[in-house]
Protein backbone atom coordinates (compact mmCIF):
# COMPACT_ATOMS: atom_id res chain seq x y z
CA UNK A 1 0.00 0.00 0.00
CA UNK A 2 1.37 3.39 -0.85
CA UNK A 3 1.46 5.52 1.96
CA UNK A 4 1.24 8.78 0.19
CA UNK A 5 -1.90 7.70 -1.98
CA UNK A 6 -4.51 10.24 -0.94
CA UNK A 7 -6.85 7.84 0.99
CA UNK A 8 -3.79 6.87 2.99
CA UNK A 9 -2.57 10.54 3.81
CA UNK A 10 -4.27 12.30 7.05
CA UNK A 11 -7.06 14.65 6.45
CA UNK A 12 -6.18 18.13 7.84
CA UNK A 13 -8.60 20.22 9.66
CA UNK A 14 -8.15 23.66 7.77
CA UNK A 15 -5.98 23.17 4.74
CA UNK A 16 -5.52 26.24 2.53
CA UNK A 17 -5.24 26.22 -1.57
CA UNK A 18 -2.87 28.99 -2.61
CA UNK A 19 -2.06 29.89 -6.17
CA UNK A 20 1.51 32.02 -6.74
CA UNK A 21 0.54 34.37 -9.85
CA UNK A 22 3.59 35.62 -12.28
CA UNK A 23 4.77 36.54 -15.58
CA UNK A 24 8.75 36.40 -17.12
CA UNK A 25 9.53 37.85 -20.07
CA UNK A 26 11.24 34.44 -20.84
CA UNK A 27 7.77 33.31 -22.13
CA UNK A 28 8.10 35.65 -25.40
CA UNK A 29 10.42 33.31 -26.61
CA UNK A 30 8.39 31.89 -29.86
CA UNK A 31 7.96 28.21 -29.21
CA UNK A 32 9.14 27.91 -25.87
CA UNK A 33 5.49 27.90 -23.75
CA UNK A 34 2.31 26.69 -25.10
CA UNK A 35 0.36 28.36 -21.66
CA UNK A 36 -1.18 30.39 -24.03
CA UNK A 37 -2.64 30.47 -27.57
CA UNK A 38 -0.04 32.77 -28.58
CA UNK A 39 3.27 33.85 -26.75
CA UNK A 40 1.96 37.43 -26.58
CA UNK A 41 -1.05 36.02 -24.95
CA UNK A 42 0.83 34.53 -22.38
CA UNK A 43 0.87 37.37 -20.49
CA UNK A 44 -2.79 37.12 -19.99
CA UNK A 45 -2.51 33.06 -18.47
CA UNK A 46 -1.56 33.63 -15.00
CA UNK A 47 -4.29 36.53 -14.75
CA UNK A 48 -6.95 34.85 -16.58
CA UNK A 49 -5.93 31.58 -14.37
CA UNK A 50 -6.61 33.67 -11.26
CA UNK A 51 -10.06 34.71 -12.45
CA UNK A 52 -11.08 30.94 -13.23
CA UNK A 53 -10.46 29.90 -9.47
CA UNK A 54 -11.79 33.09 -8.38
CA UNK A 55 -15.06 32.83 -10.30
CA UNK A 56 -14.92 29.21 -12.32
CA UNK A 57 -15.09 32.24 -15.64
CA UNK A 58 -13.04 34.78 -17.00
CA UNK A 59 -14.20 38.33 -16.33
CA UNK A 60 -12.00 41.06 -17.84
CA UNK A 61 -9.59 38.59 -20.10
CA UNK A 62 -10.74 38.85 -23.07
CA UNK A 63 -9.49 35.08 -23.57
CA UNK A 64 -9.83 31.63 -21.41
CA UNK A 65 -6.01 30.70 -21.53
CA UNK A 66 -5.40 28.41 -24.13
CA UNK A 67 -3.12 25.64 -25.35
CA UNK A 68 -2.64 25.31 -29.16
CA UNK A 69 -3.00 23.61 -31.81
CA UNK A 70 -6.43 22.09 -30.17
CA UNK A 71 -7.16 24.70 -27.92
CA UNK A 72 -7.14 22.70 -24.65
CA UNK A 73 -8.43 24.77 -21.43
CA UNK A 74 -6.34 25.71 -18.57
CA UNK A 75 -5.67 23.90 -15.83
CA UNK A 76 -7.32 26.49 -13.72
CA UNK A 77 -10.17 24.70 -14.83
CA UNK A 78 -9.23 21.40 -13.14
CA UNK A 79 -8.47 22.68 -9.95
CA UNK A 80 -11.06 25.40 -9.53
CA UNK A 81 -13.89 22.34 -9.63
CA UNK A 82 -12.15 20.29 -7.20
CA UNK A 83 -11.89 22.70 -5.24
CA UNK A 84 -14.98 23.66 -4.97
CA UNK A 85 -16.36 19.87 -4.49
CA UNK A 86 -13.64 19.96 -1.16
CA UNK A 87 -14.92 23.71 0.11
CA UNK A 88 -11.31 24.01 0.67
CA UNK A 89 -10.35 27.85 0.80
CA UNK A 90 -8.27 29.79 -1.71
CA UNK A 91 -5.47 32.51 -1.60
CA UNK A 92 -4.43 34.15 -4.86
CA UNK A 93 -0.57 35.83 -4.24
CA UNK A 94 0.52 38.01 -6.95
CA UNK A 95 4.39 37.62 -7.20
CA UNK A 96 5.18 39.83 -10.30
CA UNK A 97 1.53 39.93 -12.67
CA UNK A 98 2.17 41.82 -15.95
CA UNK A 99 -1.74 41.82 -16.45
CA UNK A 100 -3.93 42.11 -13.49
CA UNK A 101 -6.93 40.20 -13.28
CA UNK A 102 -10.62 41.85 -12.71
CA UNK A 103 -10.68 43.99 -9.46
CA UNK A 104 -12.97 41.71 -7.93
CA UNK A 105 -10.36 39.21 -7.48
CA UNK A 106 -8.89 39.33 -4.51
CA UNK A 107 -4.75 39.00 -4.67
CA UNK A 108 -2.46 39.57 -1.66
CA UNK A 109 0.62 41.52 -3.74
CA UNK A 110 3.69 40.44 -2.13
CA UNK A 111 5.60 43.13 -4.01
CA UNK A 112 6.99 41.39 -6.79
CA UNK A 113 7.74 42.91 -10.70
CA UNK A 114 7.58 40.80 -13.69
CA UNK A 115 10.29 38.68 -14.15
CA UNK A 116 12.99 39.30 -17.10
CA UNK A 117 14.05 37.53 -20.13
CA UNK A 118 16.63 34.70 -18.36
CA UNK A 119 19.11 35.34 -21.19
CA UNK A 120 19.95 38.69 -20.01
CA UNK A 121 22.35 40.08 -16.77
CA UNK A 122 18.88 39.33 -14.55
CA UNK A 123 16.11 37.69 -14.14
CA UNK A 124 14.33 38.50 -10.95
CA UNK A 125 14.68 41.90 -8.91
CA UNK A 126 14.97 42.67 -4.76
CA UNK A 127 15.05 38.68 -4.55
CA UNK A 128 15.63 38.74 -0.41
CA UNK A 129 13.26 41.79 0.01
CA UNK A 130 10.47 39.51 -1.66
CA UNK A 131 11.37 36.22 0.26
CA UNK A 132 10.96 38.23 3.15
CA UNK A 133 7.71 39.39 2.29
CA UNK A 134 6.51 35.68 1.21
CA UNK A 135 8.24 34.40 4.81
CA UNK A 136 6.05 36.96 6.45
CA UNK A 137 3.02 35.61 4.66
CA UNK A 138 3.97 32.11 5.09
CA UNK A 139 4.31 32.55 8.53
CA UNK A 140 0.40 34.29 9.40
CA UNK A 141 -0.88 30.91 7.12
CA UNK A 142 0.98 28.56 9.51
CA UNK A 143 -1.40 30.09 12.38
CA UNK A 144 -4.51 29.62 11.00
CA UNK A 145 -3.98 26.62 8.54
CA UNK A 146 -2.62 22.74 9.00
CA UNK A 147 -1.90 22.13 6.02
CA UNK A 148 -0.82 24.42 3.22
CA UNK A 149 -1.31 23.31 -0.60
CA UNK A 150 0.90 25.85 -3.33
CA UNK A 151 0.28 25.65 -6.66
CA UNK A 152 1.00 28.15 -9.77
CA UNK A 153 0.65 29.83 -12.68
CA UNK A 154 3.74 31.04 -14.78
CA UNK A 155 4.27 30.66 -18.56
CA UNK A 156 7.61 29.23 -19.20
CA UNK A 157 8.09 28.36 -16.05
CA UNK A 158 9.63 24.85 -16.68
CA UNK A 159 12.32 26.71 -18.47
CA UNK A 160 12.92 28.71 -15.41
CA UNK A 161 12.68 25.58 -13.73
CA UNK A 162 15.85 24.07 -15.75
CA UNK A 163 18.05 26.99 -15.27
CA UNK A 164 17.63 26.75 -11.80
CA UNK A 165 17.92 23.24 -11.33
CA UNK A 166 21.35 23.60 -13.36
CA UNK A 167 23.04 26.11 -11.46
CA UNK A 168 22.21 23.83 -8.19
CA UNK A 169 23.26 20.83 -9.26
CA UNK A 170 20.87 18.53 -10.34
CA UNK A 171 20.50 16.99 -13.73
CA UNK A 172 16.92 16.24 -16.27
CA UNK A 173 14.39 17.32 -18.19
CA UNK A 174 11.75 19.10 -16.94
CA UNK A 175 8.61 18.85 -18.33
CA UNK A 176 6.49 21.03 -21.06
CA UNK A 177 2.93 22.89 -21.97
CA UNK A 178 3.35 21.44 -24.78
CA UNK A 179 2.39 18.36 -26.18
CA UNK A 180 6.20 18.07 -28.05
CA UNK A 181 8.71 19.09 -25.68
CA UNK A 182 10.74 22.08 -27.23
CA UNK A 183 13.83 20.15 -25.37
CA UNK A 184 16.53 21.49 -27.96
CA UNK A 185 15.09 25.74 -27.57
CA UNK A 186 15.04 25.27 -23.82
CA UNK A 187 18.90 23.09 -23.71
CA UNK A 188 20.21 26.41 -25.98
CA UNK A 189 17.79 28.93 -23.88
CA UNK A 190 19.11 27.63 -20.30
CA UNK A 191 22.42 26.98 -21.95
CA UNK A 192 22.56 31.25 -22.61
CA UNK A 193 21.04 32.22 -19.57
CA UNK A 194 23.46 30.61 -17.38
CA UNK A 195 26.19 31.62 -19.41
CA UNK A 196 25.04 35.30 -19.46
CA UNK A 197 25.19 35.12 -15.68
CA UNK A 198 28.82 33.07 -15.52
CA UNK A 199 27.30 30.30 -14.13
CA UNK A 200 28.39 26.60 -14.37
CA UNK A 201 26.54 23.42 -13.45
CA UNK A 202 26.13 23.35 -9.83
CA UNK A 203 28.14 26.79 -9.85
CA UNK A 204 25.12 28.35 -7.51
CA UNK A 205 24.81 25.25 -5.19
CA UNK A 206 25.11 27.56 -2.08
CA UNK A 207 23.82 30.71 -3.46
CA UNK A 208 20.17 29.93 -4.03
CA UNK A 209 19.32 33.39 -3.70
CA UNK A 210 21.78 34.47 -6.73
CA UNK A 211 20.45 31.42 -9.06
CA UNK A 212 16.80 33.10 -9.09
CA UNK A 213 17.84 36.42 -9.38
CA UNK A 214 19.90 35.74 -12.45
CA UNK A 215 18.12 32.38 -13.78
CA UNK A 216 14.85 32.05 -12.23
CA UNK A 217 11.29 33.81 -11.98
CA UNK A 218 9.12 35.68 -9.69
CA UNK A 219 6.71 32.88 -8.81
CA UNK A 220 9.87 30.72 -7.36
CA UNK A 221 11.00 33.14 -4.74
CA UNK A 222 7.39 33.58 -3.55
CA UNK A 223 6.53 29.85 -2.99
CA UNK A 224 10.48 29.18 -1.75
CA UNK A 225 9.78 32.17 1.02
CA UNK A 226 5.68 30.81 1.77
CA UNK A 227 7.57 27.45 2.62
CA UNK A 228 10.32 29.02 4.59
CA UNK A 229 8.07 31.00 6.74
CA UNK A 230 5.42 27.75 7.52
CA UNK A 231 8.01 26.52 9.39
CA UNK A 232 7.14 22.60 10.52
CA UNK A 233 3.22 23.18 8.78
CA UNK A 234 2.17 20.60 6.34
CA UNK A 235 3.09 21.54 2.93
CA UNK A 236 2.01 20.32 -0.40
CA UNK A 237 3.59 21.80 -3.22
CA UNK A 238 1.56 21.32 -6.09
CA UNK A 239 3.17 21.34 -9.78
CA UNK A 240 5.72 19.00 -11.31
CA UNK A 241 9.54 19.69 -12.29
CA UNK A 242 8.59 23.73 -11.08
CA UNK A 243 8.24 22.72 -7.96
CA UNK A 244 10.61 20.39 -7.53
CA UNK A 245 13.31 23.58 -8.37
CA UNK A 246 11.32 24.97 -5.48
CA UNK A 247 12.31 22.24 -3.61
CA UNK A 248 15.50 22.18 -4.43
CA UNK A 249 15.92 26.17 -3.44
CA UNK A 250 14.08 25.49 -0.05
CA UNK A 251 16.90 22.79 0.53
CA UNK A 252 20.13 24.86 -1.11
CA UNK A 253 18.25 27.69 1.46
CA UNK A 254 19.09 25.51 4.48
CA UNK A 255 14.57 25.38 5.44
CA UNK A 256 13.17 22.14 6.34
CA UNK A 257 12.15 19.69 3.84
CA UNK A 258 10.71 17.06 6.30
CA UNK A 259 7.03 18.19 5.85
CA UNK A 260 6.80 18.56 2.30
CA UNK A 261 5.62 16.65 -0.44
CA UNK A 262 5.34 17.15 -4.21
CA UNK A 263 1.98 16.67 -6.08
CA UNK A 264 1.53 16.41 -9.68
CA UNK A 265 -0.71 14.67 -12.37
CA UNK A 266 0.28 11.49 -13.59
CA UNK A 267 0.94 13.37 -17.15
CA UNK A 268 3.77 15.26 -15.65
CA UNK A 269 4.90 11.63 -13.70
CA UNK A 270 5.19 9.82 -16.67
CA UNK A 271 6.18 12.44 -19.07
CA UNK A 272 8.65 10.60 -21.57
CA UNK A 273 10.26 13.77 -22.31
CA UNK A 274 11.23 14.59 -18.77
CA UNK A 275 12.61 13.31 -15.34
CA UNK A 276 10.64 14.25 -12.77
CA UNK A 277 10.96 10.85 -10.82
CA UNK A 278 14.91 11.34 -11.57
CA UNK A 279 14.94 14.34 -10.18
CA UNK A 280 12.44 13.96 -7.37
CA UNK A 281 15.18 11.06 -6.62
CA UNK A 282 18.44 13.34 -6.54
CA UNK A 283 16.43 15.95 -4.12
CA UNK A 284 15.36 12.66 -1.92
CA UNK A 285 11.81 14.35 -2.23
CA UNK A 286 8.60 12.20 -1.52
CA UNK A 287 6.07 12.93 -4.80
CA UNK A 288 3.24 11.58 -6.17
CA UNK A 289 1.33 11.44 -9.51
CA UNK A 290 -2.44 11.62 -9.24
CA UNK A 291 -4.06 10.31 -12.49
CA UNK A 292 -7.31 12.41 -13.25
CA UNK A 293 -9.19 9.92 -15.34
CA UNK A 294 -9.61 11.80 -18.16
CA UNK A 295 -9.12 8.67 -20.44
CA UNK A 296 -12.80 7.91 -19.67
CA UNK A 297 -13.74 11.09 -20.68
CA UNK A 298 -16.19 12.56 -22.91
CA UNK A 299 -14.78 16.17 -23.31
CA UNK A 300 -12.38 16.41 -26.42
CA UNK A 301 -10.81 19.57 -23.86
CA UNK A 302 -9.96 16.67 -21.38
CA UNK A 303 -9.22 13.80 -23.22
CA UNK A 304 -6.09 16.59 -25.08
CA UNK A 305 -4.39 15.96 -21.58
CA UNK A 306 -4.30 12.53 -22.28
CA UNK A 307 -2.11 13.26 -25.28
CA UNK A 308 0.51 15.06 -23.13
CA UNK A 309 -1.31 18.85 -23.92
CA UNK A 310 -1.01 20.78 -21.12
CA UNK A 311 -0.59 17.86 -18.55
CA UNK A 312 -0.61 20.16 -15.15
CA UNK A 313 -0.97 24.00 -14.25
CA UNK A 314 -2.03 25.85 -11.38
CA UNK A 315 -1.85 23.34 -8.88
CA UNK A 316 -4.05 20.79 -10.88
CA UNK A 317 -2.99 17.46 -9.80
CA UNK A 318 -2.98 18.76 -5.93
CA UNK A 319 -6.41 20.05 -6.40
CA UNK A 320 -7.83 16.39 -7.78
CA UNK A 321 -5.43 14.73 -4.76
CA UNK A 322 -7.20 16.96 -2.05
CA UNK A 323 -10.61 15.92 -3.37
CA UNK A 324 -9.44 11.94 -3.51
CA UNK A 325 -8.37 12.47 0.43
CA UNK A 326 -11.40 13.88 1.06
CA UNK A 327 -12.92 10.68 -0.10
CA UNK A 328 -14.44 11.82 -3.62
CA UNK A 329 -14.50 9.62 -6.36
CA UNK A 330 -12.29 10.15 -8.96
CA UNK A 331 -15.75 9.77 -11.20
CA UNK A 332 -17.01 12.56 -9.30
CA UNK A 333 -14.36 14.15 -9.54
CA UNK A 334 -13.96 13.97 -13.16
CA UNK A 335 -17.95 14.98 -13.31
CA UNK A 336 -17.48 18.02 -11.92
CA UNK A 337 -14.70 18.97 -13.49
CA UNK A 338 -16.51 17.88 -16.85
CA UNK A 339 -19.31 20.20 -15.93
CA UNK A 340 -16.97 23.29 -15.89
CA UNK A 341 -15.43 22.20 -18.77
CA UNK A 342 -18.42 22.52 -20.86
CA UNK A 343 -19.36 25.33 -19.24
CA UNK A 344 -15.82 27.06 -20.02
CA UNK A 345 -15.33 25.71 -23.78
CA UNK A 346 -18.51 26.92 -24.75
CA UNK A 347 -17.40 30.85 -24.08
C1 LIG B 1 -0.75 27.48 -16.37
N1 LIG B 1 -1.83 28.01 -16.97
C2 LIG B 1 -2.00 27.37 -18.09
C3 LIG B 1 -0.99 26.41 -18.19
N2 LIG B 1 -0.21 26.48 -17.10
N3 LIG B 1 -2.96 27.55 -19.04
C4 LIG B 1 -2.92 26.79 -20.10
N4 LIG B 1 -1.97 25.84 -20.26
C5 LIG B 1 -1.00 25.65 -19.32
N5 LIG B 1 -0.09 24.71 -19.50
P1 LIG B 1 5.62 26.00 -19.84
O1 LIG B 1 6.96 26.12 -19.19
O2 LIG B 1 5.62 25.03 -20.98
O3 LIG B 1 5.05 27.33 -20.18
O4 LIG B 1 4.62 25.33 -18.77
C6 LIG B 1 4.36 25.93 -17.53
C7 LIG B 1 3.04 26.64 -17.47
O5 LIG B 1 1.96 25.77 -17.84
C8 LIG B 1 2.70 27.12 -16.07
O6 LIG B 1 2.09 28.36 -16.11
C9 LIG B 1 1.76 26.04 -15.56
O7 LIG B 1 0.96 26.45 -14.48
C10 LIG B 1 0.97 25.66 -16.79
Amino acid sequence: MDSLSPENVRLPEKPLFVCVLANTATAYIEGLSAAGKTAKLTDYTPAGDAEVLHKGTIIDIPVLPMTPPYDTPTPALITRAALQLTGVPQLLVNAGLRVLPAKEVPLVDIGGKPGEDIRGSAAVKDVEKVFRNAFNLGQGLAQKHDLIMIGESIPAGTTTANAVLQSLGYDGNVSSSSSSNPLKLKRDVVEAALKSSGITFGSLRDDPFKAIGCVGDPMMVAVAGIAAGLGNTRLMLAGGTQMEAIYALIKHLGYPTDNIMIVTTSYVAADGSANFGEIAGQLGARCYGVDPGFGESESPGLKQYERGFVKEGVGAGGAVYLALMHGYSRIDIRMEIEKLCLELCRL
